[in-house]
């Protein structure tokens, strides 16, 4: 549904402002929600319609949110503030679907594709601080958002559904890459199987780390806030290292349509992972830190299939630009799966070098990120447009931690 500048404007002034609306623009790379920054003067929002495809239990999805983010504040994180509507509303529905608005956290940036080791370092730190945070949640509380999200036997028997079903007519199209993913029904099952017997822990997990799914203190370099936490629910630790490897990791953008650009980076794997496993390093268990590896190939197999499920179902779950746009998601996660079953080895070897380390490891440093997108282009290749994006960096740091520490993993990655 198409909305106009008039009506988003007027969408916006439903919520609580400090101010009064004086632009409304598309913002950031979200592949589910509508997602807009609302300019309000001195004040800066996020306005996002939520997809009530993907979510339709709105009210369960942001009494979610509400209660994690109390959480988190409690522990002295910088985190999302919901801001009520004027009726003190978590969201607001109306014709054209259901709202609600963040705080914009500003002095920010999120990327797409990662401009240096040391910002996935950083990355993996956050991520991991994460799970360490969420420790003590009563997973109880939670809404199961969306149902089966990770459970990557169902999401390859509702693959394999698509392929038979063939509902657009596109399966002929893609034969290579569909019977790529049949070629490994078997590696499906290994994380649910591991789950259900013991093998490795449940736990409360984001399970959507992409990336831009992180923002960033555009001065420092430095972790700010965990954000899209819609899929925040019971699930693995290997969830949450292998999805940001999948975007983490590539020297290309998820929908890099020449996949001769796309390369798995072994020094980006060991930056993540070393900040991650530097921050869950008391609480990962052998198993877990086992599978550190498949589970990055896993997320990485399992987002490709979903892609391409999406593709062959015409394009209903994922925003797409163009046609072929799902399609040519899925080469880039074929072609990172590829490449780390070539290297699984290696990757092994750089788990087992960051578990022995004990947590002594040389810090690479985390450059300034403000205005980076032409270093990011340099590290990554080609692309300076959209290599960083989501950039929320015009205003003062209003949202800082008061305590004077500059970033989440800083300020309670010991808090857990
Ligand atoms: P989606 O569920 O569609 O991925 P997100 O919640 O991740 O939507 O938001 C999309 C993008 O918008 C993020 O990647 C980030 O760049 C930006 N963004 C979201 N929330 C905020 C916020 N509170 N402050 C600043 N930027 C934000
Ligand atoms: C979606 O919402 P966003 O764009 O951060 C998706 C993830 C996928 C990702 C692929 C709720 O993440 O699961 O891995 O796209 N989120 C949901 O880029 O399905
Ligand atoms: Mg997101």
């Amino acid at each position: 549904m198409t909305v106009t500048a008039a009506s988003l404007a007027s969408v916006a002034s439903r919520f609580a402002l400090d101010g009064v609306v004086e632009s409304v623009e598309p913002h950031g790379d979200g592949h589910i929600n509508a997602t807009y920054l609302v300019n309000a003067g001195y004040r800066r929002y996020v306005l996002q319609r939520i997809n009530t495809t993907v979510f339709p239990d709105v009210e369960g999805l942001m009494r979610n949110i509400r209660l994690v983010t109390a959480f988190l504040r409690a522990k002295g994180c910088e985190t999302l503030r919901i801001v009520p509507t004027r009726d003190g509303a978590d969201y607001w529905r109306g014709e054209s679907g259901a709202w609600r608005v963040y705080d914009c956290i500003e002095g920010t940036v999120s990327y797409n594709l990662v401009p240096n080791a040391g910002i996935l370092r950083e990355a993996g730190a956050a991520f991991g601080a994460f799970q360490n945070q969420l420790a003590g949640f009563k997973a109880s509380q939670l809404t199961e958002t969306i149902p089966h999200f990770h459970d990557t036997p169902d999401r390859f028997a509702r693959f394999r559904a698509a392929v038979d079903v063939d509902v657009c007519g596109r399966a002929d199209s893609c034969r290579g890459e569909i019977d790529f993913y049949m070629d490994r029904a078997g590696d499906c099952p290994v994380v649910t199987d591991a789950l259900r017997n013991g093998g490795i822990p449940l736990r409360v997990t984001h399970n959507d780390t992409k990336l831009n799914n992180i923002l960033m203190d555009a001065a420092t370099g430095k972790s700010r806030a965990i954000i899209d936490l819609d899929t925040v629910m019971p699930g693995s630790l290997l969830y949450d290292f292998g999805d940001a490897i999948r975007t983490g990791a590539s020297t290309a953008l998820e929908d890099e349509p020449d996949v001769r650009k796309v390369h798995f980076s072994l020094d980006l794997f060991r930056a993540y992972t070393r900040g991650f496993v530097g921050a869950v390093r008391g609480s990962v268990t052998a198993r877990e830190a086992e599978l550190l590896p498949f589970g990055a190939r896993l997320m990485t197999l399992e987002c490709g299939m979903r892609f391409l499920t999406d593709y062959l179902c015409g394009d209903v779950y994922f925003a797409t630009a163009y046609p072929e746009h799902n399609l040519v998601r899925t080469r880039t996660q074929i072609e990172l799966v590829r490449q780390m079953e070539e290297r699984d080895a290696a990757m092994r070897g750089v788990v087992d070098d960051v578990m022995g380390d004990g947590g002594e490891v040389p810090d690479e440093g985390v450059p300034p990120a403000n205005g980076d997108a032409a270093g990011n282009a340099a590290v990554a290749g080609e692309r300076a447009a959209g290599a960083m994006i989501g950039a929320c960096a015009a205003g003062g740091n209003g949202t800082m931690p008061e305590d004077g520490t500059t970033g989440c993993a800083a300020a309670c990655g010991d808090a857990a």
